[in-house]
């Protein structure tokens, strides 16, 4: 367990605000899979149960009283397939055995929102918890600028880190500013999700449009590493 922030913790691909016992989670892009063999890319159907057991595992060592999934809980923008439905549906009722549950609306989630809502699971797009504002992160609202810290998913920052001839891209957090603010980037859920390198690609968010080489990057590996600064790994 790394702390990221006063009262943040990162455990695993997650955050968990420890006076709350609130756990975030970000971009589990349920139904990836399955649009990666619709373009014929061969993979096992594993990813459901591997987001599951990696839950699991987190709600062991934590004590867990509220679960965020902060946006894109589901993977194709345009139509919502009934494997995917499935998929959302039986993650929700898994996760609510343990605790609450609060579902914010991610861009890949805008036409399940009324699904979700008619279920009856809590839906918002930003959710406030004291000083912190945890939102998906692909726009701003005006409360994002009132709070002293943002959490936000939405680009699934990885770094790709070579390791003599090898190269192999890791999932990351990057902690930096916006405004006044502490800004805290998530990485995706999804195991199938590489994600967007921090060194080389563009970020889309509103909230990246800045230089992001003072933001301090924290790899996931077996454990969490804090890898310093991003100007100092170019
Ligand atoms: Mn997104």
């Amino acid at each position: 367990m790394v702390c990221i922030s006063k009262g943040i913790e990162i455990i695993h691909l997650s955050l968990y605000l420890k006076d709350k016992k609130i756990l975030i989670i970000g971009d589990l892009h349920l139904g990836l899979e399955n649009s990666l063999i619709d373009q014929g890319i061969l993979i096992p159907k594993s990813q459901f149960n591997t987001i599951k057991d990696n839950i699991k595992k987190i709600l062991k060592e934590s004590e867990v009283k509220k679960i965020i999934i902060n946006g894109d809980i589901k993977h194709e923008f345009s139509r919502i397939n009934k494997q995917e439905w499935n998929d959302v549906y039986s993650l929700i009722e898994f996760l609510k055995e343990y605790c609450d549950v609060e579902i914010v609306i991610g861009n890949h989630d805008y036409i399940m929102k009324q699904m979700l809502d008619s279920k009856g699971y809590k839906t918002s797009y930003f959710v406030i918890v004291n000083d912190i504002i945890i939102l998906h992160g692909d726009f701003i609202p005006a409360e994002a600028t009132t709070k002293k810290i943002v959490i936000i998913g939405h680009e699934h920052p990885s770094v790709l880190l070579r390791e003599g001839s090898k190269n192999e891209k890791y999932k990351c957090f990057i902690k930096g500013k916006w405004k006044d603010k502490v800004l805290i980037v998530m990485p995706s859920f999804n195991p199938l999700s590489e994600g967007t390198d921090v060194l080389n690609e563009k970020f889309l968010s509103p909230f990246l449009q800045v230089s992001i080489e003072n933001f301090e990057v924290f790899v996931v590996g077996d454990k969490i590493y804090n890898f310093g600064k991003i100007k100092n790994l170019v």
